[in-house]
């Protein structure tokens, strides 16, 4: 069994954003057993974005995700608990967000693609690069 408590980072994209579902989205991590640790509404600018989405710079939907991503208000949350970086990835659910399963916040709350609600960190080390990017330094 695994124990370990760990720290993730979770946005809530433009689209719930716009949607009204900040609440709704927080609401279930915390309904695990998740403490919210850190929390932040901003917009991003599209270098903030670039640092944000790095990993997929090479990626031909980088464009479009960056836009997308710095097109309005995100809220970023640090989570934290056990296994917080798998179980909250579990939690998120299929990237598209067609193929989620119910039950997890992009099946329960999203139809789209780079519209699909919320971005998890997929690792420790991701985590540590998105927190920086997202909350400076
Ligand atoms: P996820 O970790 O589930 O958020 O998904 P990925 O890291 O694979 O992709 C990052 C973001 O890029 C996702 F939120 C969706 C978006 N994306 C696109 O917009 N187009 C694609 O073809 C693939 C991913």
């Amino acid at each position: 069994m695994s124990s370990a408590a760990e720290e993730t980072l979770i946005v809530v994209k433009p689209d719930a954003v716009k949607r009204g579902l900040i609440g709704e989205v927080l609401k279930r991590f915390e309904a695990r057993g998740f403490s919210v640790r850190e929390l932040r509404m901003l917009t991003m600018s599209k270098g903030q974005a670039q640092k944000f989405y790095a990993v997929h710079s090479e990626k031909p939907f980088f464009p479009e995700l960056v836009a997308f991503i710095s097109s309005g208000p995100v809220v970023g949350a640090v989570i934290s608990g056990r296994d917080a970086v798998a179980t909250v990835r579990r939690m998120v659910g299929a990237t598209k967000a067609w193929e989620a399963a119910a039950g997890t916040v992009r099946g329960d709350l999203a139809l789209g693609l780079t519209d699909n609600v919320i971005h998890a960190s997929d690792s420790s080390d991701s985590f540590a690069k998105e927190r920086a990017a997202f909350f400076g330094g």
